[in-house]
């Protein structure tokens, strides 16, 4: 049965809450029955909020209203983990509505945005619903701080049905000054910053209720989305004439970029601080957030990370040595890493990942003395637009990559699906003239503003915002099944660049690393020639970009429809916009790579009906088994047996690799379906 939506989800000012006069907080707890009357008189629709005794918010209501609020920072993370448990705890949607009723008003709207989506997503009750697009409702965290007041004038001024989309510049943060800038399409893109939030959002590293936190293979996942985003990076790196992004191994280095977010945050009504070139780590002591730490102890968590690796186990807190075998070694990882909870010991091997954030996002003011709040590194709905995200989880993934190179390579036998061979691969981009060349350029899409301005009158106001697109593509591949009966196999598809930032062909030992996952799903193959075809659109890491800005969609199913639940399931996805890398304009050469593997060995046995699953490679699955057996990446997860140096010499004959150009054009389309042609 689909669940009873509660209030909080209604957009726009339509439907008012009639909140018991005891709910008003004590400012206008005196115009109650005024403020009442006011608010409603245009509703269409009045809903009655139950009256009841609201649970203990004192710990929520610590972290200040104007605040900014940031899950990297232990305090704040323990402040959201006991509001998610209010929110789990309340018996029934009623009364979770009442309470957040009466909190919207009282506490941190991030804090609160963060935990109630937490507690939407995992409360049995409320698990169909769907979430307000974060974009939407804090459009501060996604676009430049100009577009704001514009939006103000556009919406006081033009009535609703003449307003124009207010442009957002192209390239609004640096100049061509800074090579650094030319990645601004990546780091800056609207549907990568949703991802990233929205995978944080379904695998939250803290709370009481364990449950929550302890999701299947999740301390791997951690490791794989985020070394995939690596991979990713470079690849745009390569489509501009960039280098490999270099690690920050050296934490008492400089940091040469610098980054001006050039966002204002509304809640707060103050600039996100930017960084300076040649910023300089410093320790912590910042008594408001409770942090008091120094480099050095991120350098000793660090070392700990390498002495666990290299002597095969880690050491848990009872002093059991847990082995950091094939099967679950990295994921055991994933978790010590970021840290979540569920590392064995948090004590010994500390929080790197999360405080290195912290440190990095505090740099320029690392003990209050100016009063700032961090920067766009502290938040992970911004994070990735800053140039050092990357070279931090660069080297997070370096300690990941230490791990996985101490494994056993693949054998041949292991990595063949004997009687199964691939014979020919293409790809044919819709218009394209030319086999196996990929088309990119330019496209501008609205955004609606409105849900998170406060303006009169309201209505929509959009902003029109650029990013990259690519034309569809199709595969086609050829597989014969030279077995008399009908056979599964798992189809893995891979791209990666064909040779490196000097022209050289590249080393399959640096090429893995750079293999980006296009696609992964499961095909019968009958006995003799198979001719395999899969669309662009149906990769196993993107979600649509009416999912990822879904209120776009002028076809969305009706409103209430089973249709729409599928729909809004799940905004946790790669952006199908940005799936293959921008190219260069004389065509960057790749190699694109198929495999084919047995599926009796990959299959995991679990019903996914109705499930969010379509971007399943980077988010998994929900409240579902990760839907493949082999380790994320597989095959490129490690080292390749010896004798193999080159992509070609690591096929065996269930797998090919075929030369890919993506060529990139310097035009911009408009959308279908914008607000305004
Ligand atoms: Cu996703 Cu560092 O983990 O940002």
């Amino acid at each position: 049965d689909r669940p009873k939506e509660p209030v909080f989800m209604e957009k726009g000012n339509k439907t008012v809450f009639d909140v018991p006069d005891n709910f008003l907080t004590d400012r206008y707890k005196p115009i109650g029955s005024e403020v009442q009357t006011r608010a409603g008189e245009n509703a269409e629709r009045r809903i009655p909020v139950r009256n009841i005794s609201i649970p203990d918010l004192r710990v929520p209501m610590s972290l200040g209203r104007g605040e900014q609020f940031s899950l990297f920072i232990p305090r704040h993370r323990r402040v959201a983990g006991r509001l998610i448990d209010i929110f789990m705890g309340l018996r029934s949607i009623d009364d979770l509505q009442s309470v957040a009723v009466y909190a919207r008003d009282r506490l941190n709207p991030f804090l609160f945005n963060y935990a109630l989506s937490v507690a939407l997503l995992h409360r049995p009750d409320t698990k169909g619903l769907n979430l307000p697009l974060f974009s939407e409702s804090f459009p501060e965290k996604y676009v430049d701080s100009t577009v704001f007041s514009q939006a103000r004038e556009e919406a006081t001024v033009v009535n609703e049905g003449s307003r124009m989309p207010i442009i957002i510049p192209r390239d609004y943060t640096a100049s061509d000054l800074e090579p650094e800038h030319r990645l601004w399409y990546f780091r800056e893109d609207m549907g990568i910053n949703l991802h990233h939030w929205h995978w944080h959002l379904v695998y939250p590293f803290e709370a009481s209720n364990r449950a929550i936190v302890d999701k299947d293979r999740r301390g791997e996942l951690f490791y794989y989305m985020h070394q995939q985003i690596i991979a990713r990076y470079n690849m745009e790196r390569f489509s501009n004439n960039l280098s490999r992004v270099q690690r920050f191994n050296n934490l008492r280095e400089p940091i040469p970029e610098g980054y001006f977010p050039k966002m204002d945050s509304l809640v707060a009504s103050r600039a996100w601080p930017p960084r300076f070139d040649n910023t300089v780590l410093k320790d912590l002591d910042r008594e408001l957030d409770q942090i008091k730490n120094d480099v050095n102890d991120l350098e000793r968590w660090r070392d700990r990370f390498y002495e666990a690796i290299h002597q095969g186990f880690i050491v848990d807190e009872s002093g059991n040595r847990i082995q950091l075998d094939e099967q679950r070694g990295i994921d055991y990882l994933g978790n010590m890493m970021e840290s979540s909870i569920l590392s064995p010991n948090r004590q010994l091997y500390g929080d790197l990942h999360n405080m290195g954030h912290v440190f990095i996002s505090y740099s320029h003011d690392p003990d209050h003395r100016h009063l700032e709040s961090f920067g766009v590194m502290g938040d992970s709905a911004t994070a990735m637009r800053d140039p050092v995200f990357y070279k931090w989880h660069a080297y997070v993934d370096d300690i990941f990559q230490e791990h996985k190179q101490i494994l056993n390579p693949y054998t041949a036998p292991q990595l063949d699906y004997r009687g199964v061979t691939i014979s020919g691969i293409q790809v044919q981009a819709e218009g394209g003239r030319q086999a196996n060349v990929l088309q990119t350029f330019w496209q501008q899409s609205d955004v609606d503003l409105s849900r998170g301005m406060d303006f009169v009158p309201r209505g929509n106001v959009f902003a029109r915002f650029t990013h990259l697109q690519h034309a569809p593509f199709t595969y086609t591949i050829n597989v014969n099944n030279e077995g008399s009966a009908q056979r599964f196999g798992t189809v893995r598809v891979f791209l990666g660049p064909k040779t490196d930032e000097r022209g050289q062909q590249m080393l399959f030992r640096d090429q893995r690393l750079l293999m980006v996952e296009l696609d992964k799903f499961v095909v019968a193959l009958r006995p003799g020639q198979n001719t395999v075809r899969r669309r662009s659109t149906e990769s196993s890491v993107t979600i649509p970009f009416e999912r990822t800005f879904r209120n776009l969609d002028q076809n969305r199913p009706a409103e209430g429809s089973a249709d729409e639940l599928e729909f809004n399931f799940c905004g946790c996805g790669w952006p199908q916009h940005m799936l293959i890398p921008k190219g260069r304009p004389e065509g960057l050469r790749c190699e694109l790579f198929v495999m084919v593997s047995n599926y009796d060995d990959d299959r995991v046995d679990q019903d996914l009906v109705g499930t969010c699953s379509d971007a399943s490679s980077y988010c998994g699955v929900r409240d579902r088994l990760y839907p493949d057996k082999k380790p994320m990446g597989y095959p490129f997860d490690r080292l390749p047996r010896s004798g193999t140096d080159r992509l070609v010499n690591f096929t065996t004959p269930n797998m090919s690799v075929v030369d890919v150009t993506i060529q990139h054009t310097d035009t911009v389309t408009t959308r279908q379906g914008n607000a305004r042609q």
